[in-house]
């Protein structure tokens, strides 16, 4: 809608950092799991008028004149969430996955009360009780680990519902690389009566492409960014039964609870995205998306490396990297030398401090939208394997290499 010259114009400073990190994302290998490559459609919404407009409340019922437009493409974002996720109460305006959560804590939950989550260093999310958060200092909270064999343990889980009977429960991960038995953690919050929150923030992708379980026939509430698998606009979204919704008010708990104002050029672009996740093409997308994480994962073992969990289920590999003797920070910077992005990861058990750790993340979602497929992904393995057993005689060969597939799969900004 608008051209870069008007920033350049404008703003050469900006101008200069938008064009350098454009030309970093066309020539990186960008394996941080939480990313993707948006649609020109998604991009141009979030660079349109709407954002000119304040729009508190909801459609039909905001606290502004002139929402007439802005109504309409909040009902398209609200119609197709729910088209594609089959759930009958949606709220598209958190700005993110973190006050999607905020504000089902916010709707739910009293402070002080018992919550149950996954431990940050075990694959779960800040968000979800760790002690740094306004989670971990607001509520009362008890963390699951991982079993031996890298899995969610159930009857662990189950124990320790039954021993501390929290009021919710949260399954959802961001370093998970399995597939969550939502049906078995409902069937565990329903032993004590506590509530289900799904937090879907980095399958949602696959949970509407059909290519990981659904929580929604059984969270009492889901929530999900729209940004990672799902390839939108950087946002939240919160999905409910009109039933629970009806007992707990989720529209309230967002506006007026924890945010003002929507962003309604971004609700535009969260439409779009949820009219592309309804495409046959974003299926075979997302297929790709875990046929690669498998090949990956399974190029690596073949390297010797040591994978959590022996694989993975969905778009995203653990490494362990203790048999490597290098800690996840040095591999991160390593890799980056070699134009391939990373983020250093906690992995279980982890001896190594959250600033430094054992492990990298690797995600598949955005080589996926540049076209990479299965045999690309035993290139990368290589890669990542020559530069970190031996960074000084392979560094120009594997950024020669890297070169090469970046070219073969352009980004068309
Ligand atoms: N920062 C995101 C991730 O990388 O998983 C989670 O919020």
């Amino acid at each position: 809608m608008y051209s870069f010259e008007e920033i350049a114009n404008a703003d050469p400073q900006i101008a200069s950092a938008i064009s350098m990190e454009i030309q970093r994302q066309k020539d990186n290998i960008e394996l941080i799991a939480s990313e993707n490559l948006v649609s020109r459609a998604v991009m141009a919404a979030m660079g349109s008028p709407l954002t000119n407009k304040y729009a508190e409340g909801y459609p039909g019922k905001r606290y502004y004149g002139g929402c007439e437009y802005v109504d309409i493409a909040e009902n398209l974002a609200i119609q197709r969430a729910k088209e594609v996720f089959g759930c009958e109460y949606v709220n598209v305006q958190p700005h993110s996955g973190v006050q999607a959560n905020m504000a089902t804590f916010f709707a739910v939950l009293k402070p002080g009360e018992p919550i149950v989550g996954m431990s940050l260093a075990n694959g779960g999310h800040l968000s979800h009780g760790s002690p740094v958060n306004l989670t971990g200092k607001y509520y009362k909270v008890s963390s699951y680990g991982l079993g031996e064999d890298g899995r969610i343990d159930y009857d662990e889980v189950e124990q320790l519902v039954c021993r501390v009977r929290p009021k919710l429960i949260i399954a959802g991960a961001s370093a998970y690389p399995r597939e969550i038995d939502f049906k078995r953690f409902r069937q565990i919050a329903d032993m004590t009566g506590a509530y289900l929150m799904a937090d879907i923030a980095h399958i949602a992708g696959l949970v509407a492409a059909g290519q990981h379980m659904s929580p929604i026939p059984y969270a009492h509430v889901t929530t999900t960014t729209t940004h990672k698998t799902l390839r939108g606009p950087r946002g939240g979204m919160i999905m409910s039964s009109n039933e629970f919704d009806q007992k707990i008010n989720f529209d309230k708990a967002i506006f007026p609870g924890i945010q003002g104002g929507p962003l309604m050029h971004v609700i535009a672009a969260k439409a779009i995205c949820l009219k592309e996740a309804l495409s046959a093409d974003f299926k075979k997308y997302q297929e790709q998306i875990v046929k690669n994480a498998k090949a990956l994962a399974k190029a690596l073992i073949e390297k010797g490396f040591n994978v959590v969990s022996g694989g993975t289920d969905n778009h995203l590999v653990l490494v362990d990297l203790r048999n490597k003797g290098i800690t996840g920070k040095d591999a991160e910077h390593i890799l980056e030398r070699a134009n391939i992005t990373c983020n250093k990861n906690a992995v279980p058990n982890d001896d190594q401090k959250a600033s430094v750790t054992s492990g990298i993340r690797l995600g598949t979602p955005t080589i996926t939208s540049r076209g990479m497929t299965e045999e690309d992904m035993y290139i990368i393995a290589d890669c990542i394997n020559m530069m970190i057993d031996d960074i000084d005689a392979n560094e120009n060969k594997v950024r020669r290499i890297v070169s090469d597939l970046v070219e073969k799969y352009p980004i068309n900004y």
